[in-house]
């Protein structure tokens, strides 16, 4: 494994010491945002993190190597080349590290490499799941499947409706993922605090985020926990726009024929043209939140002992 993974000297000796460390992903950078605000998001969010008393791991793949704990230059790199960076899903890891290529990754390539780490608790802003349509299309993200499996927490603002919310909670059900929502019952949906559908439990602390995660990795059942963690009422967008918004961007897609991983990053720059500027400074926002949270639950975790 040594050949594969790349720690920054920071993360290194903070995993080593067992102190508090956060994986953030790099699709978001790429693909998530627009050039320069996804470089200036990554390094805010990085600095949150910080403030908080953690340390930041940003995951991507560059030059084959799976790398926790990016360079500002790498960042801004990533930043700079947007779509034209590989997303980098489970099932492209093989590929692009035998090339010796660059990947930016999603939420599922992002939980492999901070668990292949010793990473445990992750931030970021939406997650892929079920999208709309499905029945007919199979397009489920991998995400969800990499909850299944892989043993990290992550930390988000619920799941866009870009997706159809019921049925992602009923897959992560089947699969026996956690649903916690962070000091509310009902799960949020990214841009609004709101989304009509509950999660499975409501915790209102770090601490307890921290004991139901390491009660679940202590008794082998093995998987990650979403932790949704609802936009600052601050910063939540108008739903009925927002959700017209939304409804075009899918209409769109439609009409264009897009599929496959070209879906999401459509829908995500679609709704963000249609709502002018707002919806991006809302996104940046409940990443910040959401970077906050990851590392408050990582200082708890990191407190109880391994
Ligand atoms: N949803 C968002 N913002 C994002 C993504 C999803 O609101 O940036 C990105 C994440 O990297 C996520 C990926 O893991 O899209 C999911 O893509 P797909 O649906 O193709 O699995
Ligand atoms: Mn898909």
């Amino acid at each position: 494994m040594k050949e594969y993974l790349d720690l920054s000297p920071a993360v290194k000796a903070a995993l080593l010491a067992g102190e508090p460390v956060v994986a953030l992903e790099s699709t978001i950078i790429s693909h998530g945002m627009p050039y320069p605000q996804n470089v200036e998001t990554a390094l805010r969010v990085e600095e949150t993190v910080r403030e908080a008393g953690a340390v930041p791991a940003t995951i991507a793949v560059i030059g084959g190597k799976l790398k926790a704990g990016l360079t500002h230059d790498e960042i801004e790199y990533l930043g700079k080349k947007g779509q034209a960076v590989t997303k980098a899903s489970r099932r492209d890891l093989p590929v692009l590290v035998a090339r010796g290529a660059d990947g930016a990754t999603t939420v599922a390539t992002t939980m492999i490499i901070a668990h292949l780490a010793g990473i445990r608790v992750f931030a970021t802003g939406g997650i892929g799941g079920v999208h709309r349509g499905a029945e007919t299309t199979m397009d489920i993200s991998a995400d969800l499947e990499e909850l299944a499996r892989t043993p990290v927490m992550v930390v988000c603002a619920g799941a866009k409706a870009i997706l159809d919310l019921g049925l992602t909670l009923e897959y992560l059900e089947t699969k026996g993922v956690p649903v916690i929502g962070f000091g509310t019952e009902e799960l949020p949906a990214f841009y609004t605090r709101k989304s009509g559908f509950k999660v499975d439990y409501r915790i209102d602390t770090p601490e307890e985020l921290a004991a139901a995660f390491r009660a679940q990795q202590e008794m082998g059942l093995g998987g990650g926990m979403l932790v949704t963690n609802p936009i600052p009422e601050a910063y939540s967008m108008d739903p009925v726009r927002i959700n017209a918004a939304i409804d075009q961007a899918i209409e769109d897609s439609r009409r264009l024929g897009i599929h496959g991983k070209e879906t999401t990053p459509y829908l995500l720059a679609r709704v963000k043209e249609l709502t002018g500027g707002d919806s991006l400074a809302s996104n940046i926002q409940l990443v910040l939140n959401n970077a906050r949270l990851a590392a408050r639950t990582a200082l708890a975790l990191a407190r109880q002992p391994r």
